[in-house]
């Protein structure tokens, strides 16, 4: 095996020399000027970060996909959706005023429509996992798809028609040009009024750039959205200030539903690019017309 040397952008080292360049976040325009590059390799499951920068060189661009990352999605959004359906705010808040007290308001995970947006690696994933729960399961995609027992739809059309069945809308979307600000007020709008919840949960793992935090919190506060879960932010970290913090139907987490340990990216990182070197094709690429 040749042997491979590491840097980082803070330390000294031969521009022409480098071949991969492996990033989350890098500072704009530092990737330029690398003539032997090779292939780009996003230290994140979402490329958004890549195309932020207006330098990007135009090499392949790869991108994480491990199954650890997904599994922990797929735990973030299953915690969630259990959260909102056995009401845990409310026990937490018994509890500590050591109230006593039920009723027969219980819905089951069988009365519920969740509505996935985004059917790729993690989408799947977590729409497999609440159907294994027993909710009822659709979602929606760029390309038409047919998976096992989930609903699915795609298209301006196919989105309406989703959302108007849906009483808990998962966002596991990539921030692209098309998807930018997708979960403002028309569509929380178009989703279903009553239902078993009471009213629509939104939960989000996307991306902030996707949701329109405005809306949400009027949404919130008219009862329109009975409650939401939400891991990214327009701004992160979210701002102190920000009503999201305080608001009683709001659960927040600081963008960790699925972290992509360093362990798990520098091992996937080495096989893809080993694998390249030894000729094989790149996997996990993205399509850069498309933004993901
Ligand atoms: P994929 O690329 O595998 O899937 C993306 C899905 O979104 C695909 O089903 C795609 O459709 C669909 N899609 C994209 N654009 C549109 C559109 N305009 N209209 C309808 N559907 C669309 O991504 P992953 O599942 O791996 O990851 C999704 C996102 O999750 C990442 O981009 C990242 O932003 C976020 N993420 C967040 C993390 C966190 O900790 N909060 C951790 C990891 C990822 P099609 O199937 O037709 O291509
Ligand atoms: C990712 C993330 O895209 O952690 O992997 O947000």
């Amino acid at each position: 095996m040749p042997s491979h040397t590491i840097v980082t952008l803070d330390e000294p080292f031969d521009r022409a020399s480098v071949r991969y360049a492996l990033s989350w976040r890098h500072p704009p325009g530092t990737l330029k000027d690398l003539p032997g590059l090779r292939a780009i390799v996003s230290l994140g499951a979402g490329v958004d970060h890549l195309f932020a920068d207006p330098a990007l060189p135009n090499k392949p661009i790869v991108r994480v996909v491990d199954p650890d990352l997904t599994h922990r999605m797929s735990e973030w959004v299953v915690m969630h959706a259990l959260v909102h359906l056995r009401q845990l705010r409310r026990y937490e808040r018994q509890q500590r005023e050591r109230r006593w007290e039920d009723d027969d308001q219980q819905p089951k995970a069988g009365d519920v429509e969740v509505g996935v947006l985004g059917l790729g690696v993690m989408g799947r994933d977590a729409a497999a996992k609440l159907k294994a729960l027993g909710f009822k399961v659709m979602g929606w995609s760029l390309s038409p798809k047919a998976l096992p027992g989930i609903a699915c739809f795609s298209g301006a059309d196919g989105l309406k028609r989703m959302l108007a069945q849906t009483d808990m809308l998962v966002v596991l979307l990539p921030l692209t040009e098309a998807t930018r600000g997708i979960v403002s007020a028309p569509l929380i709008a178009g989703l279903r009024r009553g239902g078993a919840l009471g009213g629509p949960i939104l939960i989000n793992a996307g991306r902030g750039g996707l949701q329109v935090e405005g809306d949400i919190l009027a949404a919130l506060d008219s009862r329109t959205l009975r409650g939401a879960s939400l891991d990214v932010f327009e701004r992160e970290p979210l701002p102190e200030d920000s009503r999201l913090w305080t608001h009683p139907a709001v659960y927040i987490s600081p963008h960790n539903a699925a972290i992509s340990t360093p362990d798990t990216v520098a091992a996937f990182a080495a096989r893809a690019i080993e694998a390249f070197e030894r000729g094989e094709p790149l996997a996990h690429l993205v399509d850069r017309r498309r933004g993901y």
